[in-house]
Protein backbone atom coordinates (compact mmCIF):
# COMPACT_ATOMS: atom_id res chain seq x y z
CA UNK A 1 0.00 0.00 0.00
CA UNK A 2 1.18 3.82 -0.57
CA UNK A 3 1.13 6.30 1.56
CA UNK A 4 -2.22 8.03 2.24
CA UNK A 5 -2.35 11.49 0.45
CA UNK A 6 -5.00 14.09 -0.26
CA UNK A 7 -5.82 15.77 -3.81
CA UNK A 8 -7.63 18.91 -4.32
CA UNK A 9 -9.44 19.64 -7.72
CA UNK A 10 -10.35 22.77 -9.08
CA UNK A 11 -12.81 22.81 -11.30
CA UNK A 12 -13.43 26.17 -13.61
CA UNK A 13 -16.91 27.59 -11.10
CA UNK A 14 -16.41 29.07 -8.03
CA UNK A 15 -19.29 28.60 -5.80
CA UNK A 16 -19.39 25.21 -3.44
CA UNK A 17 -16.87 23.10 -2.40
CA UNK A 18 -18.01 18.99 -2.33
CA UNK A 19 -15.81 16.68 -0.73
CA UNK A 20 -15.30 12.97 -1.07
CA UNK A 21 -13.54 10.76 0.31
CA UNK A 22 -11.90 8.26 -1.98
CA UNK A 23 -11.72 4.77 -0.90
CA UNK A 24 -9.71 2.19 -4.01
CA UNK A 25 -11.63 4.01 -6.92
CA UNK A 26 -11.09 5.54 -10.30
CA UNK A 27 -12.53 8.94 -10.80
CA UNK A 28 -11.81 11.12 -13.29
CA UNK A 29 -12.40 14.80 -12.56
CA UNK A 30 -11.43 17.89 -15.08
CA UNK A 31 -9.16 20.30 -13.41
CA UNK A 32 -8.00 23.59 -14.54
CA UNK A 33 -4.27 25.32 -14.50
CA UNK A 34 -2.00 28.17 -14.37
CA UNK A 35 1.53 27.77 -15.60
CA UNK A 36 3.82 28.95 -13.26
CA UNK A 37 7.18 28.87 -11.73
CA UNK A 38 8.46 25.24 -11.79
CA UNK A 39 8.76 24.72 -7.79
CA UNK A 40 9.26 27.54 -4.99
CA UNK A 41 8.49 28.29 -1.37
CA UNK A 42 6.29 30.46 0.03
CA UNK A 43 6.30 30.28 3.40
CA UNK A 44 8.75 29.02 6.13
CA UNK A 45 7.50 25.51 5.87
CA UNK A 46 5.51 25.42 3.19
CA UNK A 47 6.33 23.92 0.00
CA UNK A 48 4.74 24.02 -3.69
CA UNK A 49 6.14 21.63 -5.95
CA UNK A 50 4.81 21.67 -9.60
CA UNK A 51 4.52 17.74 -10.81
CA UNK A 52 3.06 18.12 -14.19
CA UNK A 53 3.41 20.23 -18.06
CA UNK A 54 -0.15 21.29 -18.02
CA UNK A 55 -1.31 20.74 -14.03
CA UNK A 56 -0.72 19.64 -10.72
CA UNK A 57 0.96 20.55 -7.62
CA UNK A 58 2.68 19.11 -4.74
CA UNK A 59 2.51 20.31 -1.27
CA UNK A 60 4.61 19.35 1.61
CA UNK A 61 5.30 21.14 4.64
CA UNK A 62 1.63 21.13 6.15
CA UNK A 63 -0.37 19.01 8.83
CA UNK A 64 -3.71 18.56 7.60
CA UNK A 65 -4.50 17.26 10.84
CA UNK A 66 -3.86 20.67 12.44
CA UNK A 67 -6.15 23.73 11.39
CA UNK A 68 -4.22 26.05 9.11
CA UNK A 69 -3.34 29.49 9.20
CA UNK A 70 -4.81 32.54 7.31
CA UNK A 71 -1.99 32.92 5.34
CA UNK A 72 -1.27 29.20 4.75
CA UNK A 73 -5.17 29.10 3.76
CA UNK A 74 -4.47 31.78 1.26
CA UNK A 75 -1.54 30.61 -0.40
CA UNK A 76 -3.37 26.94 -0.85
CA UNK A 77 -6.05 28.88 -2.43
CA UNK A 78 -3.70 30.74 -5.35
CA UNK A 79 -1.79 27.84 -5.53
CA UNK A 80 -5.48 25.44 -6.42
CA UNK A 81 -6.31 27.99 -8.50
CA UNK A 82 -2.46 28.05 -10.24
CA UNK A 83 -1.96 24.69 -10.56
CA UNK A 84 -5.51 22.80 -10.70
CA UNK A 85 -4.68 19.56 -8.91
CA UNK A 86 -3.16 20.20 -5.39
CA UNK A 87 -1.51 16.46 -4.21
CA UNK A 88 -0.83 16.69 -0.64
CA UNK A 89 1.30 13.14 0.50
CA UNK A 90 1.96 11.61 3.80
CA UNK A 91 -1.55 13.16 5.43
CA UNK A 92 -3.37 10.82 7.54
CA UNK A 93 -6.62 12.90 8.32
CA UNK A 94 -9.59 11.53 9.45
CA UNK A 95 -13.54 12.41 8.02
CA UNK A 96 -13.69 15.62 10.20
CA UNK A 97 -9.83 16.99 8.76
CA UNK A 98 -11.42 16.68 5.17
CA UNK A 99 -14.66 18.46 6.51
CA UNK A 100 -12.68 21.25 8.26
CA UNK A 101 -9.74 21.36 5.45
CA UNK A 102 -12.76 21.50 2.42
CA UNK A 103 -14.39 24.28 4.81
CA UNK A 104 -11.60 26.59 4.00
CA UNK A 105 -12.40 27.16 0.87
CA UNK A 106 -16.01 27.44 1.14
CA UNK A 107 -19.19 26.03 2.12
CA UNK A 108 -19.49 22.36 1.47
CA UNK A 109 -22.23 20.89 -0.63
CA UNK A 110 -24.24 17.57 -0.58
CA UNK A 111 -24.31 15.30 -3.84
CA UNK A 112 -28.12 14.77 -4.39
CA UNK A 113 -27.55 11.33 -5.62
CA UNK A 114 -24.46 9.95 -3.93
CA UNK A 115 -24.33 10.69 -0.42
CA UNK A 116 -23.17 7.95 1.61
CA UNK A 117 -24.36 7.92 5.15
CA UNK A 118 -26.53 10.53 7.01
CA UNK A 119 -24.18 11.33 9.85
CA UNK A 120 -21.65 12.83 7.09
CA UNK A 121 -24.05 14.19 3.89
CA UNK A 122 -20.87 16.14 2.47
CA UNK A 123 -19.03 12.72 1.95
CA UNK A 124 -19.22 10.35 -0.61
CA UNK A 125 -16.96 6.95 0.37
CA UNK A 126 -15.99 4.68 -2.55
CA UNK A 127 -15.10 1.19 -1.91
CA UNK A 128 -14.52 -0.36 -5.39
CA UNK A 129 -13.28 -3.75 -5.66
CA UNK A 130 -13.93 -6.61 -6.87
CA UNK A 131 -17.90 -7.31 -6.61
CA UNK A 132 -18.42 -3.61 -6.27
CA UNK A 133 -16.72 -1.67 -9.65
CA UNK A 134 -17.25 1.71 -10.43
CA UNK A 135 -20.40 2.89 -11.40
CA UNK A 136 -20.46 1.82 -15.67
CA UNK A 137 -21.55 5.41 -16.14
CA UNK A 138 -18.78 7.34 -13.87
CA UNK A 139 -16.57 8.83 -17.44
CA UNK A 140 -14.54 11.58 -17.07
CA UNK A 141 -15.66 14.49 -16.47
CA UNK A 142 -15.87 17.75 -14.12
CA UNK A 143 -18.15 17.20 -11.02
CA UNK A 144 -21.92 18.04 -11.10
CA UNK A 145 -22.21 20.33 -13.84
CA UNK A 146 -25.46 19.33 -13.91
CA UNK A 147 -26.26 22.10 -11.37
CA UNK A 148 -26.77 25.70 -11.54
CA UNK A 149 -23.46 26.18 -9.41
CA UNK A 150 -21.20 23.51 -9.92
CA UNK A 151 -18.77 23.54 -7.39
CA UNK A 152 -15.53 24.58 -7.42
CA UNK A 153 -13.36 21.99 -6.39
CA UNK A 154 -13.05 18.28 -4.98
CA UNK A 155 -11.14 16.78 -2.34
CA UNK A 156 -10.14 13.33 -3.04
CA UNK A 157 -8.65 11.28 -0.29
CA UNK A 158 -7.63 7.68 -0.21
CA UNK A 159 -7.38 5.60 2.24
CA UNK A 160 -6.64 1.97 0.87
CA UNK A 161 -4.70 2.56 -2.65
CA UNK A 162 -4.23 -0.48 -4.77
CA UNK A 163 -0.24 -1.28 -6.29
CA UNK A 164 -1.87 -1.02 -9.57
CA UNK A 165 -4.39 0.74 -11.51
CA UNK A 166 -7.07 2.97 -10.07
CA UNK A 167 -5.44 5.80 -10.67
CA UNK A 168 -7.19 9.02 -11.32
CA UNK A 169 -6.85 10.98 -14.64
CA UNK A 170 -6.93 15.12 -14.70
CA UNK A 171 -6.95 16.85 -17.92
CA UNK A 172 -6.43 20.71 -17.99
CA UNK A 173 -9.57 22.55 -19.89
CA UNK A 174 -7.36 25.72 -20.15
CA UNK A 175 -4.78 23.36 -22.03
CA UNK A 176 -7.49 22.21 -24.02
CA UNK A 177 -8.71 25.43 -24.85
CA UNK A 178 -5.26 27.03 -25.57
CA UNK A 179 -4.44 24.34 -28.03
CA UNK A 180 -7.17 25.20 -30.47
CA UNK A 181 -6.73 27.35 -33.84
CA UNK A 182 -7.58 30.97 -33.35
CA UNK A 183 -10.99 30.35 -35.25
CA UNK A 184 -11.99 27.44 -32.99
CA UNK A 185 -11.26 29.77 -29.69
CA UNK A 186 -13.45 32.59 -31.43
CA UNK A 187 -16.39 30.27 -32.96
CA UNK A 188 -17.07 28.76 -29.26
CA UNK A 189 -16.44 31.57 -27.12
CA UNK A 190 -20.41 32.68 -26.62
CA UNK A 191 -21.76 29.37 -27.27
CA UNK A 192 -23.85 27.52 -24.22
CA UNK A 193 -24.03 24.29 -23.58
CA UNK A 194 -27.04 22.16 -21.54
CA UNK A 195 -26.06 20.38 -18.71
CA UNK A 196 -27.93 17.71 -17.13
CA UNK A 197 -27.55 15.07 -14.25
CA UNK A 198 -28.04 12.42 -17.16
CA UNK A 199 -26.40 9.29 -15.82
CA UNK A 200 -28.54 9.43 -12.29
CA UNK A 201 -31.51 8.93 -14.26
CA UNK A 202 -30.73 5.30 -14.16
CA UNK A 203 -31.03 5.27 -10.17
CA UNK A 204 -34.82 5.58 -10.32
CA UNK A 205 -36.79 2.50 -10.88
CA UNK A 206 -39.82 2.48 -13.56
CA UNK A 207 -42.46 1.97 -10.82
CA UNK A 208 -44.92 5.09 -10.25
CA UNK A 209 -42.96 5.89 -7.26
CA UNK A 210 -39.56 6.09 -8.71
CA UNK A 211 -41.10 8.02 -11.62
CA UNK A 212 -42.51 10.34 -8.66
CA UNK A 213 -39.09 10.89 -7.20
CA UNK A 214 -37.53 11.13 -10.37
CA UNK A 215 -39.83 13.75 -11.34
CA UNK A 216 -39.47 15.70 -7.69
CA UNK A 217 -35.51 15.93 -8.82
CA UNK A 218 -36.17 17.17 -12.09
CA UNK A 219 -38.05 20.30 -10.30
CA UNK A 220 -35.38 20.59 -7.96
CA UNK A 221 -32.17 19.86 -10.89
CA UNK A 222 -33.94 20.82 -13.32
CA UNK A 223 -31.39 20.96 -17.15
CA UNK A 224 -29.21 24.00 -16.98
CA UNK A 225 -26.76 26.06 -19.08
CA UNK A 226 -23.29 27.31 -19.07
CA UNK A 227 -20.93 28.35 -21.13
CA UNK A 228 -18.97 26.15 -23.47
CA UNK A 229 -16.30 28.40 -22.52
CA UNK A 230 -15.82 29.53 -19.10
CA UNK A 231 -13.51 32.25 -17.57
CA UNK A 232 -11.66 31.41 -14.45
CA UNK A 233 -12.74 33.22 -11.78
CA UNK A 234 -9.04 33.47 -9.76
CA UNK A 235 -6.73 33.27 -13.17
CA UNK A 236 -9.04 34.98 -15.71
CA UNK A 237 -7.98 32.11 -18.09
CA UNK A 238 -10.76 30.34 -20.46
CA UNK A 239 -11.80 26.54 -20.43
CA UNK A 240 -13.37 24.32 -22.12
CA UNK A 241 -16.65 23.36 -19.63
CA UNK A 242 -18.19 20.61 -21.10
CA UNK A 243 -18.13 17.20 -20.55
CA UNK A 244 -19.54 13.56 -21.65
CA UNK A 245 -20.96 13.03 -18.19
CA UNK A 246 -23.64 15.60 -18.01
CA UNK A 247 -23.49 17.71 -21.03
CA UNK A 248 -26.26 17.09 -23.27
CA UNK A 249 -25.55 19.60 -26.50
CA UNK A 250 -24.71 22.88 -27.21
CA UNK A 251 -27.81 25.04 -28.27
CA UNK A 252 -28.56 26.34 -31.41
CA UNK A 253 -27.43 23.97 -33.41
CA UNK A 254 -28.44 20.87 -34.92
CA UNK A 255 -27.88 17.70 -32.99
CA UNK A 256 -25.53 16.04 -35.61
CA UNK A 257 -23.19 19.66 -35.17
CA UNK A 258 -23.38 19.79 -31.66
CA UNK A 259 -22.58 16.31 -31.33
CA UNK A 260 -19.15 16.50 -33.61
CA UNK A 261 -18.04 19.54 -31.72
CA UNK A 262 -18.43 17.81 -28.59
CA UNK A 263 -16.77 14.82 -29.27
CA UNK A 264 -13.83 16.79 -30.72
CA UNK A 265 -13.84 18.57 -27.46
CA UNK A 266 -13.62 15.31 -25.47
CA UNK A 267 -10.72 13.60 -27.84
CA UNK A 268 -8.57 16.25 -26.63
CA UNK A 269 -9.06 15.22 -22.92
O1 LIG B 1 -22.01 9.44 -8.09
C1 LIG B 1 -20.81 9.45 -7.97
O2 LIG B 1 -20.21 8.55 -7.43
C2 LIG B 1 -20.00 10.57 -8.49
C3 LIG B 1 -20.79 11.78 -8.81
C4 LIG B 1 -19.93 12.75 -9.51
O3 LIG B 1 -18.77 12.50 -9.70
C5 LIG B 1 -20.49 14.03 -9.99
O4 LIG B 1 -21.71 14.25 -9.90
O5 LIG B 1 -19.72 14.86 -10.49
FE1 LIG C 1 -17.76 13.92 -10.32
Amino acid sequence: MKDHYLICVLAPKVLITPLKRLIKRELLVMASDLNQANSFAISDSLKIQRVGVFLGARVSGIDLTQPLSNKTVDELKLAHANHGVLIFPNQTISSEDLKRFGRYFGDLSVHPFSTSSADAPELIVYDNKEGNPPAPTDIWHTDETFREAPPMGTALCSKIIPETGGNTAFASMSAVYEGLSDRWQRFLSGLEAVHDFKPFRSLFPSDAAGIAKLRHFEDRYPSTTHPVVSVHPVTGKKVIFVNPQFTLYIKGMAEDESRMILEMLYRKT
